[in-house]
């Protein structure tokens, strides 16, 4: 880590210590996000960090902004989940936006004075997102929406959602995108989701109905919203990467400091060969993570998006945040799998993270169709 690298993880480490941690087990098990520690860390600047100075942003890179992400999701996956969200719904304005939009909306997302969402999954159409049936029809001075987005991340908490709707028939080149405000006629939620994990960020179903869109809120062009999407993607698979080893490091601090203290047999766990073994795996599983993560990171930074990367990052970090969670109940026994301590809540957030911004398995889609077109040109 640079200096300033070091500086802003360093408050940030006290923040969350102070500010998250606290409320953590409470906020689980009421599914209760706080609006105000999302205020906060847009105040400490961490809100938009890889956004332009102009509207707002911190001008810093992805390799910050993953390293933020890791630091928050130590104590809190869902507010690194919705820093995450709304840090991509930005990143889409600043690559796709016209100047009026960015100027409309970027200042307020970047501050944390609003969130963003992504919409892009429908009831039908998860991994086989082209598939999508919201429709956008063409109309006097905009377009009407009706349909219905599910598993939305910040649904209902978000002020500015990007939706992916069809303009015109056909596959991947039908979908269009546009900037659709809280609150606008027509635009309503739907159900909230029960979840096993992530229990703080709300997960719930947008639902259009006739809802009129002004046509300045459509996104670049008709027909680019897959693309749009896509794109926005496979920054949002790094700093899922991210979050996922922010978790796997925290489930790993608990378990070795769990089994140095815990005594069995006259010797404390950690002496036992057997969890040594189990413990230096998850580190070095952390570890090849972390590294996987930055490096897809600083390649997008250099200007050399690697798409290839970037999936293999996520799926990487999130199967290793998935094992070591499991590990550290596994180490912890009985008492890991009750709320008495927090290794449990660690293990079912990370389940969702193999599952979000495409499934694992959707990853090694990715991944081979890059081998592909790398071998054969
Ligand atoms: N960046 C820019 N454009 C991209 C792209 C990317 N990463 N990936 C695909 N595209 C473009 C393609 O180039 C193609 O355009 P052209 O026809 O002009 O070449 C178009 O998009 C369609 O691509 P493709 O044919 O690969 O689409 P598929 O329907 O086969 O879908 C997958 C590809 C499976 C990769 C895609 O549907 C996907 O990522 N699914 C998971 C969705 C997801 O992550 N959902 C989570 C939502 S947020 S929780």
């Amino acid at each position: 880590m640079n200096e300033l690298q070091k500086e802003l993880i360093n408050s940030l480490t006290k923040f969350r210590l102070n500010k998250i941690e606290p409320f953590m087990e409470e906020d689980d098990h009421n599914s209760n996000f706080r609006m105000e520690i999302f205020n906060q860390l847009g105040e400490m600047g961490l809100t938009g960090v890889t956004l332009p100075e102009e509207y707002g942003g911190a001008n810093l890179s992805y390799e910050d902004l993953s390293l933020i992400l890791e630091e928050i999701a130590k104590s809190s996956v869902s507010y690194a989940v919705t820093v995450s969200v709304s840090t991509m719904v930005q990143s889409i304005l600043n690559s796709f936006a016209n100047e009026q939009q960015k100027e409309k909306y970027l200042p307020a997302l970047t501050s944390g004075q609003k969130i963003g969402a992504f919409c892009l999954s429908e009831s039908h159409s998860g991994s086989d997102a082209a598939a999508l049936k919201t429709t956008a029809k063409k109309v006097d001075g905009g377009y009407i929406l009706n349909g219905t987005k599910m598993w939305i991340s910040s649904g209902g908490i978000a002020e500015t959602y990007i939706v992916m709707a069809r303009t015109s028939a056909t596959g991947a080149k039908g979908i269009s995108a546009f900037i659709v405000e809280k609150g606008t006629e027509g635009f309503s939620f739907g159900k909230k989701e029960k979840k096993m994990g992530w229990k703080v960020s709300p997960t719930r179903e947008l639902v259009f109905d006739n809802c009129f869109i002004p046509e300045q809120n459509l996104l670049s062009q008709e027909g680019e919203g897959f693309k749009v999407a896509m794109s926005a993607l496979d920054r949002g698979r790094i700093t899922i990467g991210a979050i996922a080893v922010g978790l796997a490091q925290r489930a790993l601090d608990e378990a070795v400091l769990y089994s140095l203290e815990r005594k069995q047999f006259n010797q404390a766990l950690f002496d036992f060969q057997g969890l040594q073994w189990m413990m230096a795996d998850m580190a070095c599983e952390v570890e090849a993570s972390r590294l996987l993560v930055l490096k897809a990171a600083q390649d997008f930074d250099a200007g050399k998006p690697n798409i290839k990367l970037a999936s293999m990052a996520k799926m990487k970090a999130t199967d290793t945040a998935m094992k070591v969670t499991t590990d550290a109940v596994q180490i912890h026994g009985g008492v890991g799998y009750t709320q008495e301590y927090p290794v449990e809540r660690f293990m079912r957030d990370a389940k969702v993270l193999q599952i979000v911004e495409g499934t694992n398995q959707i990853q090694k889609i990715v991944i081979a169709r890059q081998l592909k077109k790398e071998y054969q040109g």
